[in-house]
């Protein structure tokens, strides 16, 4: 398969760590003299520029916090002026004021390279017809992997989620070949096109770029088949970039991360030290080749691990695994921990529709777990018996992986909320 920039993606590590180096005094010089913010911080912990000599001097640098942006909303952690920007995101979260992220030209220009490498990674390139149906917007899916296709010279197709039956019909119609979506959209299209007959003969997709929210193996296979396509991850975070800041190569088998503009770090969430290699932890970045954002050290709350080693694929860039789900979105259910993605191993790994809903309440003290799935129309028709029985065997599963007893309810097929962006699983009716 193709790599875009094979002069950095496939570096000695010594010449990413000096090209690191470089970068990352720059960013600081930049951060300590356009930033109040951080001018105060390191100021406080009596850290100065000249104290950053190479990337390993980055422990000696504080952390940036999701908070730390909203306090300053909107532009307060700005580097430039406002004429100097060329694009503002913003990503509303759940809760409270929206994360306002600027880009300069050169940032625009970073953040296409980085997001190009992604679809080249997946064989892309100029003969490419890349349907984007991420949202267009203030959220970057959009936009980011549609400045991606126009950098590799492929034709982007600017769809933008909604409207199932004109994506439907954009794919038979112009060719599309590569599809952009989160995965929760991706396999209501592939049902889509099963439900509505039309034969994969007629659709030339070969490649799908999924990401912005956490899926799992299982549900890559089930996406694969329904599509015939090959499913291809893609990783980011509005306050870093947007979608690139990591890729999928045909190794499968975590994901790239552009470190020669955002450097990782895996921390430990309590302890906040770095932890080795293959240890999953809280994944940090920091952004070494930022002008308008230089973040420094930002804690994204996504825990997964970190390999520096050589990837099949000839690329030397460090590997992310799949990130398991975010520290904020681990469900504590009786003490234990529990996380979305191990609900839909489960389910996918029993056989099951990856449609589900995840209910948590507190009844009598006692938390409780409920998780509706979507049945085939086939097991719908099943006696209560045999229903009973496949409640069961799912039931044991959920409490031998998650330790905690899962209620499961069996619904018809096609009656849960069905997303365009991404999927809202989980009601915690705990907070409410
Ligand atoms: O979701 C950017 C993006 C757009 C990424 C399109 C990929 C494709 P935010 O809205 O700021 O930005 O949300 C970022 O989404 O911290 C993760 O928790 C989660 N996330 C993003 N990509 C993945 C992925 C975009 N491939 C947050 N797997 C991140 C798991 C993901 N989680």
């Amino acid at each position: 398969m193709g790599i875009l920039k094979p002069e950095i993606e496939c570096a000695s590590r010594n010449y990413l760590k000096a090209l690191q180096s470089e970068r990352l005094i720059k960013m600081v010089k930049n951060a300590y003299e356009n930033v109040p913010f951080y001018k105060q911080k390191l100021d406080e912990m009596g850290i100065f520029p000249d104290d950053i000599q190479s990337i390993d001097d980055i422990t000696k640098l504080p952390f940036t916090v999701k908070t730390d942006l909203r306090d300053n909303y909107p532009f307060g952690l700005f580097a430039v002026p406002q004429s100097e920007l060329v694009r503002i995101h913003a990503s509303s979260g759940t809760t409270g004021k929206q994360t306002v992220v600027g880009y300069t030209q050169k940032d625009i220009d970073v953040w296409s390279e980085c997001a190009g490498r992604a679809i080249v990674a997946t064989g892309g390139n100029k003969d490419d017809l890349v349907h984007i149906s991420y949202g267009y917007g203030l959220f970057t899916g959009g936009l980011g992997l549609h400045y991606g296709a126009e950098y590799i010279g492929a034709t982007a197709l600017p769809v933008s989620t909604g409207n199932t039956a004109r994506q439907l019909q954009l794919f038979q119609d112009f060719g599309s070949t590569v599809l952009c979506c989160t995965p929760s959209y991706a396999l209501y299209l592939g049902e889509a096109i099963r439900d509505a007959g039309i034969s994969l003969d007629s659709i030339k997709l070969r490649a799908g770029i999924f990401g912005a929210e956490p899926w799992t193996e299982e549900m890559r296979a089930k996406i694969e088949t329904l599509l015939g396509i090959e499913a291809y991850d893609i990783y980011g975070l509005s306050e870093i970039a947007g979608p690139g800041v990591s890729f999928d190569c045909e190794a499968h088998n975590g994901m790239h991360v552009n470190e020669d503009y955002f450097y990782p770090e895996v921390i430990d969430p309590e302890t906040l030290e770095p932890v080795p290699d293959g240890t999953v932890g809280e994944l940090v970045f920091t952004c070494i080749g930022k002008e308008a954002l230089p973040l420094i050290r930002y804690r994204t709350r996504d825990l997964c691990s970190i390999t520096h080693e050589k990837c099949s694929c000839g690329r030397t860039i460090v590997r992310m695994s799949k990130p398991m789900g975010r520290s904020d979105d681990m469900l504590i259910i009786r003490g234990v921990n529990v996380f979305p993605s191990q609900i839909e191993h489960v389910l996918l790994e029993c056989g099951m529709e990856p449609n589900y809903m995840i209910t948590v309440d507190r009844i009598n003290n006692l938390d409780t777990l409920m998780v509706e799935v979507e049945v085939s129309q086939e097991l719908f028709a099943d006696t209560i018996k045999q229903l009973e029985s496949e409640k069961k065997r799912l039931e044991a599963a959920m409490q031998n992986t998650l330790n905690v007893h899962a209620h499961i309810k069996f619904v018809e097929y096609g009656t849960l909320p069905r997303s365009e962006g991404k999927a809202k699983r989980v009601i915690d009716k705990r907070k409410i």
